[in-house]
């Protein structure tokens, strides 16, 4: 018969924890990927710098808010400047909403989300105040390099001929990731 010592019982418990821990939890690299949302040079500030990264599971992607009160918000490649939606339109992609305001220089909140996996994640910018997503504002973590045709360009040419959607009702709402104080300032 087997004797269950208090370890014997710790250690199941440790274990029953364990195996309740999803299977999709990510463990962070601590590698963060830095964005910078607008430009000083390109597209008449309408640029996502760098525009297209490749990230590993666990890194983190952190944007920063240069003027034009600009947004990040996740889409499918199929269809640009509008948030990524189940079949019913729950937005359940990542969106950081308008939270970062600033008339010069890096505004004082970052946006971050981690990454879950390969995945590519394609994201626009949802400011319709000069159509920002339809000039060519987004970009993309992990483009299907392997996939000829689902290129960064393609997604650009596609937005040309959209209406941007907003991914909530509420400007100020944000989802898939969090903000907190711009350390680089
Ligand atoms: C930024 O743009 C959003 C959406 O157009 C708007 O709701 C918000 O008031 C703007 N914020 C500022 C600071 O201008
Ligand atoms: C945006 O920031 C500027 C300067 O930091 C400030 O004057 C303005 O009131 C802010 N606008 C909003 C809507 O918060
Ligand atoms: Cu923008």
């Amino acid at each position: 018969m087997v004797a269950f010592t208090p370890l014997a019982i710790a250690a199941t418990t440790l274990l029953g924890l364990t195996s309740a821990v999803p299977a999709h939890q990510v463990r962070s690299t601590g590698i963060t990927h830095r964005i910078t949302a607008g430009s000083t040079t390109a597209n008449n500030g309408l640029h996502f710098e760098p525009e297209n990264v490749v990230a590993e599971p666990g890194d983190l992607i952190e944007f920063s808010f240069l003027p034009k009160n600009h947004s990040v918000v996740q889409s499918s490649f199929d269809e640009p400047c509008a948030p990524l939606s189940s079949s019913s339109g729950t937005t359940t992609g990542i969106f950081s909403g308008f939270n970062f305001n600033t008339t010069a220089g890096e505004a004082p909140n970052v946006f971050t989300f981690m990454v879950k996996d390969r995945n590519p994640i394609w994201y626009y910018c949802s400011q319709t105040v000069g159509n920002h997503c339809q000039m060519g504002m987004s970009g993309v973590v992990n483009q299907n390099f392997g996939s000829g045709d689902k290129t960064l360009d393609m997604y650009k040419q596609n937005a040309k001929g959209t209406v941007t959607k907003q991914p909530s009702s509420d400007p100020h709402a944000f989802q898939g990731g969090w903000i907190e104080k711009n350390m680089n300032l």
